[in-house]
Order: C-alpha cells, then structure tokens, then sequence
C-alpha cells in the first residue's frame, strides 16, 4: 500500500525514487490528472486554457521544477496551488507521469489547426495608425515574465500598448514586410496576429502542438510554423490566419523528423528548414516560379509535375546533422552548425551541396549570428553556447578571422548598419550580468557593461537609425535599459516584465545586417 505523507517538504528522495521505481504511480498520477488539471490542460495533456503539459513543453520552461508549480501555483498565470488537496508523494508522482512522453504522436492536421483558430469579434481595421509616432521606428519587447508584449515608441521609448500573448512565447516574432501586422508564436505552438497600426489582436490559432519558431514569407502571404509535434511544417495564410497546407516531414528514405526552425529566404521564394532527426535541409517554395530539376544530383522537387502543388518540396542530403542555421545576405549560402558541437558547414542553396566546412568549436550559436564589412571582405560572429568565446568568420574564404575571448558563452549578438560597435552578451554562468562591446574594426572588446550586477543583462536592439541600443535585464522585475550607441552610456530604463527578446520593425524588415533575420 502506498503511504501518503502529509507534507509536501517532508517526503525523502530515496522514498520517492523507489515508489517510482517501482513503477505502479502512474495509475494515480492519471486520476489525479483528470480531477485536478485535466480542465485547464485538456484530457489529453495537450493543453486548453493552460498550456500542454508534456515533456516537449516543460522541458523548455525556465524556473521552478514541476513539481513545486503544482504545489505552489505560478505567478502571474492562472495556475492556483494544490499542496491542499494534493500531498508531497501525489505531487511527485503526478510531476512525474507529465514528464513522460505521450504514447502516440498526437494528430494535429488541418481539421485541428482550423478548429482552434479564433477572430477577435472587436476587431476593425484602420485606414492608418491611431497614435503618431514612426512606425517604422516602433520596437516590440517580449516581456515573458507575464507573458506579454509591449509596443515602444522608439523615438520616445514610450510605450503605446501592452498585450497578452500566448503562454510561454519563443523566437523573434516576424513582420508583415510593410511593418504593420506582427506574427507571434508560443511553444504551445499557439500563432497570434496582432495589428500594430490598430494595437489590437486580429486571432490566434495553434499550427502545432510543440512549435519551435516562425518565419514570414518574402511577399507576406505566408507565414510557416516549424513544429515539433507533430513531425510536421504548417503554412498559414497571413490574411485570416486559415491552414494552407500541413507538410508532413519525412525524409528521402522514409524516416519521420522534427522540425528545428524554419527561415524565410526572401529571394529564392522559398522557406529553408532545419531538421533535427535527419542530415537534410529542406526548401518550401511559394513563389509562382520554383526552380526546376537538373540543378545538382541531389535536386529533387516532389509533386511539381504529377499534382501542382503550390509549396513544391527539395530534399538536400546533407553530410551532417544541422539544425542551427546561418545566411549570408544573398541567401545562397546556408551556414549550419554540426550537432556534436565541434564545427560546422557550408551549404550552396544553388547547387545543393556542401562547399566548405567551417572551424567553429564550443557550439556556436549561429541563429544569432550578425555581419558587417570588415576591409575588403564580409564577416559574420557569432556567440558560442558552451565556452566564453564570439568567432568571426570571413564569409568568402570560410575561415574563422579571430576567435575574441569573451566573460563567458553567450546567446545573442546585434549590432546595426550605422554603429562602430558589436554587442554580445554573456548569458550563462557567473558573469551572466556582462554586456561586451566589440569594435568592429580591431575585433577587441572596448567596454563591458554591468548595468544589474548578478543580474542576467541580455539581449540588444537598435532603434531604426541605429542611434540607440536596447538591453534586457532579463528579470521578473527587469527592466529594458536605453544606452546611446555612440557613447554608451545609459539614457533611460523602462520597467519590465523578464524582457527577452526586442525587435524593431524598420530593422527586421529590411533584413539590417546586424540583426538575426
Ligand atoms: Fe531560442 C530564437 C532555438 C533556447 C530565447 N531560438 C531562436 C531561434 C531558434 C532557437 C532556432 C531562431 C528562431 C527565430 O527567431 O525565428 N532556443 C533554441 C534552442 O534550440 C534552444 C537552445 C533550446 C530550446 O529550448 O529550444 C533555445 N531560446 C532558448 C532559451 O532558453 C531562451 C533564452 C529563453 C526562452 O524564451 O526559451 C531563448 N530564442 C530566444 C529568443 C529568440 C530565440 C529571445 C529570438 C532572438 C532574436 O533576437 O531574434
């Protein structure tokens, strides 16, 4: 018989390890589920009003364990505690059955995508703008402390509204090219329009059960959700968020993949994607006239002459596992990292076949890589995730310039078109609260910021001249810090929730080299 203790501090570890050892929680964990979760978190763990609890979710959640979240609630949502009704073993076993995988691979087609989708009723549209400011100057913070984002003035750092979003929201939300609508996406794989010119909400429907990021197509029709779960590529229409096609991934040979990201490559028409359970990089076109056969003999696009398809699928077998990608400007060339972390490769779009191989240990993170001109050449840096080092590569040669030492790995990196300056961050481990300032020129690193000691400061972006620059102190009682990019020093700071991630429309939409696309 199990013995349920009355206190959820009081249960030891080794108890705990052998009842679930033992292998017979789970019966109890599932009726616990059902009477106490199941209503906010849907029957099958997928999610309803609050988000899905899987592995491939709680996983990916910063803060407190599992376990304590049942016992103590989560600040800022609607998750109540349950250390009243529910005792420390009940907890442990319950926290542990949601960590287990989910025995069949949930559907989530067409049918699914379009029934969850939602139109905001109160929404009108505008002929132009209700406030006044640039709009092309307007940055969006994501501030996922409380799950929302505030809209920013970037003249006045003022800010003009402050909305939900879905829970839990990840990657760069993407531009309508004109700057007007924005696309957001959670890991819930929860898709929100909002219009920036109304500051209203336009709908929100979930493309995936687990989504990874999204990407925005050259001519704004389409917006694509690489999802983990399922093994799938969800293209949406930008207009009224409706399913224009679900791709289910397979590789060449058969084998089912998740989907690591999706990248617009505005001028080859087309979507590149990044495959985590197969060595081949994908492209989706979706412009009226995809390439045809004979460009390489690894060339192959599906359906285009027996069914016309009008999101025509290549197939390129590539040497390695890759799924963090970097593009030079011409988006011909696909950079990605190797999974073991000890380098990297060179792909031609063009011909469909590695060029060069690329010397970047310690794990780079090249989705936040940025570029600039440096001498007669293009160079590209970007942070490594696992050792305290930014490498700087010469885009024609592939060679790796400088390896410039840094307090610690970083995350992200931004600069801008009219600064002399690189920044990085320093995102793990002791130094966690540094912000470098590289010079583009010498490579050498002229000042470190510690605006927040012991405080994560992360995260930059400029304003659309370039004339400021934006850092997070990624805390629940954060804050965004304006620093002039000429003298760096400090202007104004703006209270936040945990802000992570900021985007500034003019800056994202015309693809700035200093910024991840
Ligand atoms: Fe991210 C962007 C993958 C963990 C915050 N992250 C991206 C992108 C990818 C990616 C592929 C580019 C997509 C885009 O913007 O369209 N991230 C991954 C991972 O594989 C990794 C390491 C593990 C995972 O949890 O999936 C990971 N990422 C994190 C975090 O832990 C961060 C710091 C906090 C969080 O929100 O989960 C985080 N990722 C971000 C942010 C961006 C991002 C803020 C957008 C950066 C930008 O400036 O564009």
């Amino acid at each position: 018989m199990i013995r349920r203790t009355s206190s959820f501090k009081t249960i030891s570890i080794g108890t705990l390890c052998s009842f679930l050892l033992a292998g017979t929680a789970w019966a109890d964990a599932v009726a616990d589920y059902k009477e106490h979760c199941a209503s906010c978190h849907g029957e099958d763990r997928l999610g309803g009003v609050g988000p899905a609890l899987i592995p491939e979710t709680l996983k990916r959640m910063r803060g407190p364990r599992v376990a304590s979240v049942i016992a103590e609630g989560r600040g800022a949502t609607q998750m109540p505690a349950f250390s009243r009704e529910l005792d420390a073993l009940q907890i442990e076993e319950l926290a542990g059955w949601l960590k287990s995988p989910l025995e069949t691979n949930p559907v989530w087609g067409e049918a699914e995508i379009m029934a969850s989708r939602t139109l905001d009723e109160d929404y009108a549209s505008v002929d132009a703008p209700i406030w006044s400011s640039d709009p092309m100057n307007i940055t969006l913070v994501v501030e996922t402390g409380d799950h929302h984002v505030s809209v920013l003035d970037g003249d006045t750092f003022e800010v003009l509204d402050r909305f939900e979003t879905p829970f839990a929201v990840h990657g760069g939300p993407k531009f309508s090219p004109d700057g007007r609508y924005v696309f957001i996406m959670s890991r819930d794989g929860w898709v929100q329009k909002y219009d920036i010119w109304a500051l209203k909400q336009v709908g929100r429907v979930r493309a995936g059960v687990n989504s990874r990021n999204i990407a925005m197509s050259g001519d704004g029709k389409w917006v694509a959700i690489a999802n983990y779960l399922p093994n799938s590529l969800t293209l949406l229409s930008t207009d009224d968020l409706s399913v224009a096609k679900v791709i289910d991934i397979k590789s060449k040979k058969g084998k089912p993949s998740r989907v690591s990201a999706v990248y617009q490559a505005p001028p080859r028409e087309s979507f590149v994607l990044a495959l985590k359970d197969v060595p081949e990089i994908w492209e989706v076109f979706y412009g009226d006239n995809p390439p045809q056969s004979g460009l390489g003999h690894d060339f192959r696009i599906e359906g285009q002459f027996k069914n016309p398809d009008p999101f025509p699928v290549r197939k390129i077998t590539t040497p390695d596992y890759l799924d963090d990608f970097f593009f030079d400007q011409s988006y011909e060339y696909v950079m990605g990292a190797s999974r073991d972390g000890k380098g990297g490769q060179v792909i031609d779009l063009v011909i469909g076949q590695k060029v060069a191989d690329l010397d970047l240990p310690g794990m780079p993170h090249l989705g936040s890589g940025i570029t600039w001109k440096h001498g007669d050449t293009t160079v590209m840096a970007t942070p490594h995730l696992t050792d305290g080092t930014v490498s700087v590569i010469d885009m024609e040669s592939w060679e790796t310039v400088k390896r410039i030492k840094t307090e610690g790995p970083g995350f992200f990196m931004r600069s801008h078109e009219n600064s002399p300056y690189v920044w990085a961050d320093v995102f793990f481990g002791p130094n966690k609260d540094a912000m470098h300032v590289i010079d583009k020129n010498t490579l050498e690193i002229v000042k470190t910021l510690r605006p927040a000691p012991g405080k994560t400061v992360a995260h930059v972006e400029f304003t659309k001249d370039g004339s400021h620059a934006l850092v997070s102190i990624w805390e629940d009682d954060g804050a965004v810090i304006v620093y002039d990019a000429q003298t760096l020093e400090e202007v104004r700071r703006l209270p936040m929730r945990k802000p992570s991630g900021k985007y500034n429309v003019w800056n994202k939409i015309t693809f700035s080299e200093g910024t991840s696309h």
